[in-house]
């Protein structure tokens, strides 16, 4: 529940230092996180001004109609500006490492994101969830299982409701999908129940190595809340604290929460009891019982009673744009992975595919190394159709392992793929890329694929296309 201005005010001074006759604060950032942020210190009484980097901050028609006069600051950041602040408080899409906010924290000024003023403003128990992939999936799934066992939880953060705008409503619980970017600027948080449901590589533009970004990601275990670790990665094994409760899950060995086999099924277990047969989940891709496995550890661990999750697994239907099935045209399949935004995830969907697979990749890589595509592809895929930015540098990667299609645009990614691809086939969009560099986001990627593959029901495939040329 959101506790009463008074001790919010009292707890943001004691743990952050905010104190609002004294504190000098940059709200850094007015896309969604910066207008809930300005919207919650405008509640609490406290002054503040905006800086955006961008001309016309995405939030800023909403600030005015909201709140008014308040100070926005337009254009490159100010370093003198923001060293004179006691506080910034920064939004997840802003680098840490710009350069007048390292010069601010030189100077002692002290950085905060959403996340810490959150966690000073409720004593309801807190789920926090991170990982490379799966993120959405598990936060949606563990929103749904409270639903089901009755407990009212809100349910955002980098699923898309800014954690600040949960305080509107009331809750019994909160179930937060947590990124390394908000997770670096946290550091008061206390998730009665956290995990970090797999580390592969992604955001090394904005991260130093691997290694700095599952630092970030370690993140959400601090305090002293249940852990929950997935005893099949080892980067997030290595996380695992003694002295700590901790529940384990895998989908390859016996853990807490895990999966056998019993004359011929498969089973959810929680230790030695059986939860549901896997069969009886919803969900395209082994990946997706890790990630039951997970939500339901996290929730077991909150005291979520387990028929009610159970029910709330059975009843899931996925999320759009993540191996989401579009259509079968004479007998081939389409299916829409346009969430899959880095290699891990990208890796999962076709290792999970028992059909042979023609994959549609490409984007923005993010300085991933694509060789990491290699194994997976010679394994699974029959050839491989790329597009966007960073196309040249997976052709480089796969090295003539499988043939390779060049695609201008999703339209004719899809009509290469439907001349190749043949009944008892799959194509696969999971592009291993972030998708900004051709499309406004990856519901856009996903819209476009999905609009394109229904345009083939509308035509014959067999005489439409001229057979392309590979460039290996
Ligand atoms: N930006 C500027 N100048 C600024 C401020 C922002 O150029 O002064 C740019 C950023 O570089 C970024 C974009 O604007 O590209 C948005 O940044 P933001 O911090 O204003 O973003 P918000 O609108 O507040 O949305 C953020 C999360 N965005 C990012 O982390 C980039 C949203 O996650 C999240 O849903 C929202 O807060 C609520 O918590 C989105 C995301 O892409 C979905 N997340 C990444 C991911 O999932 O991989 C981490
Ligand atoms: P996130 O919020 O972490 O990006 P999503 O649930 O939105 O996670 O899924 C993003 C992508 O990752 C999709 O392509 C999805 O199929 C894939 N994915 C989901 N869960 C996992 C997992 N446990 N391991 C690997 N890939 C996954």
């Amino acid at each position: 529940m959101r506790l009463d201005p008074k001790t919010i005010k009292d707890r943001l001074k004691a743990y952050l230092g905010l104190d609002s006759p004294t504190s000098k604060i940059v709200v850094v950032g007015l896309g969604v996180t910066g207008i809930s942020v300005a919207r919650y210190l405008a509640a609490l009484g406290f002054d503040f001004v905006i800086a955006d980097s961008r001309e016309q901050p995405p939030s800023i028609t909403q600030l005015r109609e909201e709140l008014g006069n308040i100070a926005v600051f337009t254009g490159a950041f100010d370093g003198t500006s923001f060293s004179n602040a006691t506080h910034l408080i920064v939004s997840p899409g802003i680098s840490l490492n710009e350069k007048a906010i390292a010069e601010a924290v030189r100077n002692g000024t002290q950085v905060l994101g959403d996340i810490d003023l959150f966690a000073c403003s409720v004593d309801a128990p807190i789920i926090a969830i991170t990982g490379s992939n799966g993120k959405s999936t598990v936060t949606t799934m563990l929103g749904e299982m409270a639903d089901a066992a009755g407990i009212k939880a809100g349910v955002g953060g980098n699923l898309g409701i800014p954690v600040l705008d949960l305080l509107e409503q009331p809750a019994e619980h909160y179930v937060l999908e947590l990124s390394s970017f908000q997770l670096e600027r946290t550091s008061i948080l206390n998730a009665a129940a956290a995990t970090v449901l797999n580390v592969t590589a992604d955001h090394l533009d904005r991260h130093a190595n691997v290694a700095d970004y599952a630092e970030q990601k370690q993140r959400v275990f601090m305090g002293d809340g249940v852990m929950v670790i997935n005893a099949d990665d080892p980067i997030v094994a290595g996380m695992q604290e003694e002295d700590r409760r901790t529940f384990t899950f895998s989908i390859h060995k016996k853990a807490d929460f895990w999966i056998t086999k019993e004359r011929g099924i498969e089973y959810l277990m929680h230790v030695e009891k059986p939860l549901l047969p896997l069969s009886e989940l919803p969900l395209e891709g082994r990946h997706n019982a890790a990630n039951a496995l997970a939500a339901m550890a996290l929730g077991v661990a909150v005291g979520l009673d387990e028929q009610a999750m159970c029910k709330a697994l059975k009843a899931f239907k996925g999320l759009a744009h993540r191996m989401q099935r579009v259509a079968e045209i004479r007998g081939v399949v389409w299916v829409n992975d346009s969430k899959a935004t880095n290699i891990g995830a990208c890796v999962a969907a076709l290792q999970g595919n028992d059909q042979k697979v023609i994959l549609i990749a490409g984007g923005d890589a993010k300085g991933a190394d694509m060789n990491e595509l290699v194994p997976v592809v010679r394994a699974k895929a029959k050839s491989v159709v790329l597009m966007g930015k960073d196309a040249g540098l997976i052709e480089q990667a796969l090295n003539g392992c499988v043939p390779v299609y060049m695609a201008a645009d999703m339209r004719q990614a899809v009509n290469i793929a439907a001349s190749i691809a043949t009944a008892g086939e799959c194509v696969l969009l999971s592009p291993a890329c972030a998708s900004l560099d051709q499309y406004k986001n990856y519901q856009d990627r996903g819209d476009k694929f999905t609009e394109a593959v229904l345009g083939l029901l509308e035509r014959d495939t067999s005489m439409a296309f001229p057979a392309p040329r590979a460039v290996v």
